[in-house]
């Protein structure tokens, strides 16, 4: 079984990941972890903070002359920024009130320093090394902006390759669109101006993906429920689509549901049902589309009270991100991989790399019986 714990605070010492399961005999650099780092940092509209911290991770265990030894695998973070703050108004939106309520806190820094998007980078790490087992396989992960404010990229993709890779890099936002990327910009900034946040749509596919990964048998290993609930794990994220789940609930079955055919292979017109049917992949490409609420910490903030006093208040302000909607792409994928790589590892089971790649190779050829004419 694949598992991982993450520990650290936003503003204390070192964030610090464990990971027990994974195969031996993955090659695993660090430069490899820090190029999604930066990714997920460095964008347009984050705060200062996120192009401050280095977020240069250090391999403490598990792998030994660049390979994984099949024990665990324990990654470390150091923040640059170490201090506790101490406040007793909670900000409309974020865990403050609801965390300082659960453990009786009346400084809400005790809460907000673990619900810190923060933690983000630890995960992404860690998936990271998820996403460079799978790549083992021929699956790949992709995100891209498709939503900022009520800026929409006018992109809709059902795959991607190297150059799309390359285009995404280079945009600010991590939107496709260069028109609407501008747009985008401008909505950031006069956001940020009126001392206001923004929220979003990412979209993630993942290509590769052999047909059978997931249950429609149990409902906690239904690929679109692991997906899904992990995904809402993100901090901001509001909602999940799935394909054109929401476009689906507006339909007739017989316009929604990509009819097949067989041509020496299996062909699906459509992809509408992004890639999952039953809870199960069915080999197209899985699609998922990330709804993102806008940040909660607000330069002009919204009415509070004081926990301690009970006395009406205005929200705090700190330094914060105006927009986090190109980071949360970075994330989900990695999220994405790290859930997908657990049910890969459930079905072709091993504890090498080269004992997985057995059994995925003689899954494989069976999968060809449903190719013949
Ligand atoms: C975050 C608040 C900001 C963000 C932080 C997430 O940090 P600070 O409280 O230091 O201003 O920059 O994100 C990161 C530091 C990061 O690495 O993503 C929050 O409250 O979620």
């Amino acid at each position: 079984m694949l598992r991982f714990l993450t520990a650290g605070e936003s503003h204390g010492k070192a964030l610090i990941g464990i990971i027990e399961g994974m195969v031996a005999g993955l090659e695993i650099k660090e430069e490899e972890i820090n190029k999604e780092l930066n990714f997920r940092k460095r964008v347009f509209g984050r705060s200062s903070r996120a192009f401050e911290e280095e977020d240069k991770i250090e391999i403490i265990s598990g792998v030994i002359d660049g390979k994984t030894i099949g024990s665990p695998i324990c990654l470390k973070l150091n923040n640059k920024e170490i201090k506790i703050g101490n406040e007793s108004v909670p900000r409309p939106g974020h865990a403050d009130l609801a965390g300082a309520i659960k453990y009786n806190f009346k400084n809400i820094h005790l809460v907000a320093e673990r619900a810190s998007a923060r933690e983000t980078a630890m995960r992404v790490a860690i998936g990271t090394i998820a996403k460079k087992f799978l790549s083992e396989f021929g699956i790949d992960f992709f995100s891209h902006t498709l939503m900022i404010g009520e800026v929409k990229s006018s992109v809709k993709l059902n795959d991607f390759n190297e150059e799309l890779k390359r285009k995404r890099a280079a945009s600010e936002l991590y939107c496709l669109d260069e028109k609407a990327s501008q747009k985008m910009k401008e909505k950031i900034n006069s956001a940020a101006q009126n001392g206001d946040t923004l929220g979003g749509v990412s979209e993630i596919l993942i290509k590769g993906l052999p047909p059978g990964i997931g249950s429609y048998v149990h409902y906690d290993k239904r690929l679109d429920y692991r997906l899904a609930g992990a995904l809402m794990s993100i901090p901001s994220v509001k909602a999940v689509e799935i394909g054109e789940g929401i476009l689906g609930s507006q339909s007739r079955g017989s316009e929604f549901h990509d009819p097949l055919r067989h041509n020496g292979k299996i062909l699906r017109k459509t992809n509408k049902s992004g890639g999952i049917e039953g809870g199960v992949s069915n080999g197209e490409t899985i699609i998922l589309r990330l709804y993102v609420k806008p940040v909660p910490t607000l330069k002009n903030p919204l009415p509070s009270f004081d926990i301690v006093t009970k006395k009406f208040k205005k929200a705090p302000y700190y330094r914060s991100d105006v927009c986090v909607v190109p980071s949360i792409g970075i994330i989900g994928e990695a999220i994405s991989a790290w859930e997908i790589a657990c049910l890969f590892l459930e079905k072709f089971g091993g504890d090498t790399l080269i004992e997985v790649k057995r059994n995925f190779n003689i899954y494989n050829s069976n999968l060809r019986l449903f190719e013949l004419k």
